[in-house]
């Protein structure tokens, strides 16, 4: 009897009976490099406020480029939240309400712009999906259409960090780590301007503002203007395993977002710190 349970217990293991924190006993297990589970999937963030705020004006256009991108590529398509999240924050802040709960808050929104651009692209067979279809069952739903469309915004909850009264993980930020870990081709985030700017094009000293057309992650992490994007993405980008960069285009201008996905330059490409393993 005892012996059975020595056997239960006794699980063989490399990592069976060593620290998990130390990276160099567990490189001969952990440096495989891990696969790519959707390796034809291109992601495009739809930005909420740059882009779903604007109402037909912005969104019809875009609607009519990804309709006719279909055919070319199979996409995920995440949207963020925009100025109802922002009213949402004000509010809440002002109750004293936490981080986390602040963070599903915005999220709603962020699935709200995912519902009104799912609705467009239905004639196409194109369906919001929820966050759990998205962890398990995209390749069924990306086999059934040639896209689906989903919240960007990460579903960290109450597990959203408390470094800061604003959701530090917002929508550009989830669309890199799902893009990441699904081992995407790409990931193309839509914006209203051209890209990233050395200072703010809609700022104050806006007539000095010149578009940066390529850096590193790493380069932005010292940049004080505005960044059209969330400052945690240059923290995830750092770990990437997968995605070599991503591209930022201005969503405004017909033709940009289908360039993008054919693998021009036609915005800022920020490279990121890929990790060899
Ligand atoms: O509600 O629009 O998913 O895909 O972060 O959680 O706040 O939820 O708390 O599957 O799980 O509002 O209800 O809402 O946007 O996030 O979804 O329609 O539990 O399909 O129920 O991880 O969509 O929603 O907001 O994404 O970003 O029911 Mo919504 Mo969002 Mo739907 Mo989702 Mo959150 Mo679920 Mo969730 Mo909540």
């Amino acid at each position: 009897m005892a012996e059975i349970s020595n056997t239960i217990k006794h699980v063989a293991s490399p990592l069976a009976r060593q620290t998990l924190q130390d990276s160099d006993l567990t490189r001969p297990v952990a440096g495989v490099r891990p696969i790519r589970l959707l390796p034809w999937l291109h992601v495009v963030k739809i930005g909420g406020r740059s882009i779903m705020d604007r109402g037909a004006d912005a969104i019809l256009p875009i609607v009519d480029e990804l309709r006719k991108l279909l055919p070319e590529h199979r996409l995920l398509i995440l949207t963020g939240p925009g100025i109802r999240a922002r009213h949402l924050y004000s509010v809440g802040l002002d109750l004293g309400l936490p981080v986390g709960s602040l963070a599903s808050l915005a999220a709603s929104e962020a699935g709200q712009n995912g519902h009104i651009l799912a609705s467009l692209l239905a004639p196409e067979g194109v369906s919001y999906v929820d966050h759990p279809t998205i962890a398990s069952q995209l390749a069924i739903h990306l086999s059934a259409a040639r896209a689906v469309v989903g919240s960007a915004f990460p579903p960290y909850h109450h597990h959203e960090f408390p470094t800061s009264r604003i959701p530090t993980h917002r929508a550009d930020t989830g669309a890199f780590l799902l893009a990441d870990a699904l081992g995407a081709a790409g990931l193309t985030i839509v914006e209203d301007v051209d890209g990233v700017y050395s200072v703010d094009p809609k700022g104050p000293e806006a007539n000095q503002a010149h578009l940066i057309r390529e850096a590193n992650a790493t380069d932005f992490v010292k940049h004080e203007g505005t960044l059209p994007f969330d400052r945690a993405l240059l923290e995830v980008m750092a770990t990437a395993r997968h995605l070599e960069y991503v591209q930022i285009v201005n969503g405004l201008v017909p033709g940009r977002l289908t360039a993008a996905l054919r693998g021009e330059h036609v915005g800022t490409i920020i490279h990121s710190n890929k990790h060899t393993s």
